[in-house]
């Protein structure tokens, strides 16, 4: 907490600030203060002390720690508690821990390393220590049906590309159903898991990995070369993670109570506008076998339409797409 409080008031500072005014602000003694500057000196924040004057801070770190990500926190609900962990198996495995043990709606989870990131269908989601922002948080939407549940995917992936438009100014499309993509490349992945009865959900677990930085050496070679995007190469400069974590969280809460309040409908029209599936000649692997036409909507609940060659209207609510 005093971390936070004197990171915050150095940043609100702007420029040099007394050690006095810090203690005043953080209602801690001006040792603490002292304590804490070295602790963030440590922790990669470069601040300077000059006599008189105080001190002022330089360059900040990115860092995904919880004092830093709380600092950039516009939320009401999602961010609270934070849990920022150095490594983790899966932070979707870990939030659905939480989750288990009763945490509250909007408990989130972020990891600077995962050792067995899931995607769909037991599939490996890849992320570097350092260069990708990977966060889960446990919801509890009372009072929406399991069935509608498949519609965070994409109340979710919206908030991820609006944030990232209005934010970064990146032309971030979704491709149906759980990717954003920009320029044709996957530069996020979205996995929602859930538990629930055959009327009632007990917690979904929304899992968002996005990868930020480009990993250094040849880690995004091989299977993923060319497939995948790094948000820093759009931007232009090196994206803050937590900075981006706090305008997604903001994004995805508005989404969120939006799609609480009124439905899915108007999601759904902004969904399809971003889409970069619709329109397309898709070919979807399906659970019930393979499906090949054109993408020519998104339906109420979230399912594809595709209109094959002979004319017929098939659904998929779960698949891959190949464009
Ligand atoms: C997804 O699955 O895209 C969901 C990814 C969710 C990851 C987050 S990270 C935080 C949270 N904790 C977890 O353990 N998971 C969530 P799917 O649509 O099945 O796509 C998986 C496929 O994407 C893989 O088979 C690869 O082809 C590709 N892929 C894996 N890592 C990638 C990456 N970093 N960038 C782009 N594509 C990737």
């Amino acid at each position: 907490m005093t971390l936070r409080k004197v990171l915050s008031g150095l940043l609100k500072a702007n420029g040099y600030v007394s050690g006095g005014a810090l203690a005043k602000g953080a209602g801690v003694s001006r040792n603490t203060i002292w304590k804490a500057v070295e602790q963030l000196r440590a922790d990669g924040y470069q601040i300077e002390a000059a006599p008189r004057r105080g001190y002022k801070l330089i360059s900040s770190p990115d860092c995904l720690r919880d004092y830093e990500v709380s600092l950039h926190l516009k939320t009401v609900d999602l961010g609270k508690p934070i849990h920022c962990l150095d490594r983790v198996d899966s932070t979707n495995q870990f939030a659905r821990q939480e989750a288990r043990q009763g945490a509250p709606h909007g408990t989130l989870v972020v990891a600077e390393e995962q050792t067995a990131g899931r995607g769909r269908l037991g599939r490996t989601w890849t992320s570097w220590p350092g260069a990708s922002l990977c966060f889960s948080l446990v919801l509890r939407p009372n009072g929406v049906a399991p069935t509608d549940a498949p519609q965070l995917t994409h109340v979710a992936a919206l908030a991820v590309a609006r944030a990232l438009r209005n934010d970064l100014g990146i032309d971030a499309r979704l491709k149906w159903p759980n990717d954003v993509v920009v320029d044709g490349r996957k530069l996020c992945g979205i996995l929602v898991e859930m538990s629930c009865e055959l009327d009632l959900i007990h917690y979904v677990i929304l899992g968002i990995g996005i990868n930020v930085h480009r990993p250094s050496g040849d880690l995004l070679e091989g299977g993923l070369a060319g497939k995948a995007a790094v948000l820093d190469e759009f931007v232009g400069a090196p994206v803050k993670r937590a900075l981006l974590l706090g305008a997604i969280l903001a994004s995805l809460e508005q989404c969120y109570i939006d799609w609480l309040n009124k439905g899915f409908e108007e999601i759904r029209r902004e969904v399809k506008l971003l889409s970069s599936t619709l329109g397309r000649h898709v070919e979807v692997a399906a659970p019930d076998g393979p499906v090949a036409g054109v993408a020519v909507d998104i339906d109420s609940r979230g399912a594809l339409v595709v209109e094959e060659p002979a004319g017929e209207f098939r659904k998929i609510y779960a698949g891959d797409v190949t464009a």
